[in-house]
């Protein structure tokens, strides 16, 4: 038999979902027999439905909640559900006053486009959940470039909105037990590849303008482009997310925190087609104006495989600033870089302050790569005379093995990059290495227990160790609740 989800008509689904005490359910169904045949089988289907016992860890828990099922959502891969998920959300977002309402996305295919989130909302999406994201661009509004970067990425003019997008909000969570989004990305990465775009490709998740948001549990693969996108947001937790998505897939980036303050990014394992995590503000003088930097940034115990871009990218798009970000405890295989900064003339900002702690790397094309002529502008009017201003970038407690260059430092001509500090590092090279492994220009700082060692720009200094803070954040101690939605839906 097919398992396919129900719809109740809105009384009956209340007494599915609120009730789980079996003796409640005989009294209740006698009731129904009571009533007439065929509501007493509704019944006798509700209670030989499955529990759904969802339980999950969240900023906030919720009084309300519903299926998209309810909502005439159809979980069968081929229906969109566009309508359903803009409806179920209009429709629960006038709990956002009265305790909120989670949306539960139960097992199934749900094809879709795009479509908002509200405030004081959860979007549970069950494991065995998948949001497919529809080929149909007529399900994707175009929506304004961004004030940052003055332009779309991939054409000049507007964008697609995202998957899933939520704008001037308070308070939203996108949640599963690891349920899928699947953006089917190789329409759009061959429209790319194809140069057949004239708007820039949708992400899987964007969230712009909005404070207290949490994206944790979720498997993202085959985004058209970057998969996770908080954009203008403060106190955002990004958690236990799995990114895949092939290797050669155009601008897969995993996860972009840009222009946002108080970000902690933990427990991700990210494979893509471009750099695991990309910090960003904005791009030359758009970023300038605009001027919202990225800053207190925590990332942690992230696993990256991306043999075609950076662990952690600062940049390029960096002109709104870019400080105080703290890495500790990563993992990098078959990566081309570790933490890289990206950068150019034109685009002012700074990238200063980022520490980075205890990163185990195997088979790298660098350890360090520090680029100061990224190039990549939006449009020829920017300001030449906009330097960036890159100091105090700290590496240390750091092993790599199998790696064929282990730096290549390129600081800007009369602007050099300074205060590069790396210390207990040991790098371990390919059978068969280059000669020069420390290519060094326009740079300043030290170094201390270095092997190989380092370039003259980056002397030896010892003993020291490089600084990392001791003090913690305060996105690091917000704690997640434990919220559970006691329910039974039922599937035939
Ligand atoms: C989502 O909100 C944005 C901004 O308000 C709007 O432009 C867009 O059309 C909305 N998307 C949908 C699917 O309604
Ligand atoms: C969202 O917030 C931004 C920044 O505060 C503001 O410029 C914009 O008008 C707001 N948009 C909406 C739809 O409220
Ligand atoms: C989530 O699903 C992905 C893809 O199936 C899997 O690789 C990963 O291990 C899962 N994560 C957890 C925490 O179960
Ligand atoms: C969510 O992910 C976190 C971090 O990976 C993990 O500790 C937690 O158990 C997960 N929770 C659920 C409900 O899957
Ligand atoms: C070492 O790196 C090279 C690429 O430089 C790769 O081809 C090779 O498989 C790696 N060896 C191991 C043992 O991982
Ligand atoms: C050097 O780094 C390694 C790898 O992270 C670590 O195990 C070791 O404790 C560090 N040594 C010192 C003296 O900090
Ligand atoms: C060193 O870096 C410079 C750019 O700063 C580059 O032009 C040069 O080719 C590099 N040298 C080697 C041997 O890789
Ligand atoms: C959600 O909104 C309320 C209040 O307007 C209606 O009473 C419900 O019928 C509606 N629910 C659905 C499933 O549309």
């Amino acid at each position: 038999m097919r398992i396919l989800p129900v719809n109740f008509q809105t009384s009956m689904e209340y007494l599915c979902l609120k009730t789980r005490n079996s003796h409640v359910m005989e009294i209740i169904s006698t009731t129904f027999i009571l009533l007439g045949l065929v509501l007493s089988l509704r019944v006798a289907e509700c209670r030989s439905g499955k529990t759904l016992d969802i339980e999950f860890p969240a900023l906030n828990c919720r009084k309300h909640s519903a299926f998209l099922t309810d909502f005439g959502g159809v979980g069968d891969g081929k229906t969109s559900n566009t309508k359903a998920f803009a409806s179920a959300i209009a429709n629960l977002s006038r709990f956002a006053s009265d305790g909120g309402a989670t949306l539960v996305v139960p097992p199934g295919k749900w094809l879709t486009g795009s479509f908002n989130l509200t405030s004081h909302f959860t979007l549970y999406i069950h494991k065995d959940a998948v949001l497919l994201g529809s080929e149909d661009e007529s399900e994707w509004p175009r929506i304004p470039v961004l004030p940052s970067y003055g332009r779309g990425r991939d054409a000049p003019g507007g964008r697609l909105s995202s998957l899933i997008f939520g704008t001037n909000l308070t308070d939203v969570i996108v949640t599963g037990g690891n349920g899928t989004l699947d953006g089917q990305g190789a329409y759009w990465w061959e429209k790319f590849r194809n140069k057949k775009l004239d708007v820039t490709r949708p992400y899987l998740i964007e969230i712009m303008y909005s404070n207290q948001v949490q994206i944790s549990n979720l498997t993202l693969v085959n985004s058209p482009s970057w998969n996770v996108h908080p954009i203008y947001c403060s106190d955002v937790i990004i958690q236990g997310l799995t990114i895949l998505a092939p290797v050669d897939s155009p601008n897969t980036d995993g996860i972009n925190p840009d222009s946002c303050t108080n970000i902690r990014i933990e427990d991700c394992y990210i494979v893509s087609g471009d750099d695991c995590i990309a910090v960003k503000s904005g791009w030359d003088q758009y970023g300038i104006k605009v001027g919202m930097p990225t800053q207190h940034l925590v990332i942690r115990r992230l696993t990256c495989i991306s043999p075609d871009s950076a662990t952690i990218a600062l940049g390029s798009e960096m002109s709104g600033g870019i400080q105080d970000v703290r890495a500790e405890d990563i993992t990098a295989i078959d990566t081309q870089a570790g933490v890289r900064i990206k950068t150019a003339v034109g685009r002012g900002g700074y990238v200063k302050d980022i520490y980075v702690r205890r990163m185990t790397m195997k088979t790298m094309k660098y350890v360090f790569w520090i680029t100061g002529s990224y190039g990549s502008h939006p449009d020829p009017g920017y300001d030449p005379k906009a330097l960036p201003d890159i100091h105090g970038i700290n590496f240390r407690d750091m092993v790599a093995e199998n790696v064929t260059y282990s730096a290549r430092l390129d600081g800007i001509p009369n602007d050099p990059f300074k205060g590069i500090c790396i210390s207990n590092v040991t790098i371990t090279l390919t059978e068969k290495p280059k000669k020069l492994q420390w290519n060094c220009t326009d740079v300043q700082g030290v170094t201390s227990h270095v092997t190989p060692p380092a370039c003259d720009s980056l002397p030896e200094k010892k003993p020291m160790e490089c600084p990392f803070p001791d003090d913690r954040l305060p996105i690091e101690d917000v704690k997640l609740k434990s919220c559970s939605i006691a329910s039974s839906f039922t599937l035939f």
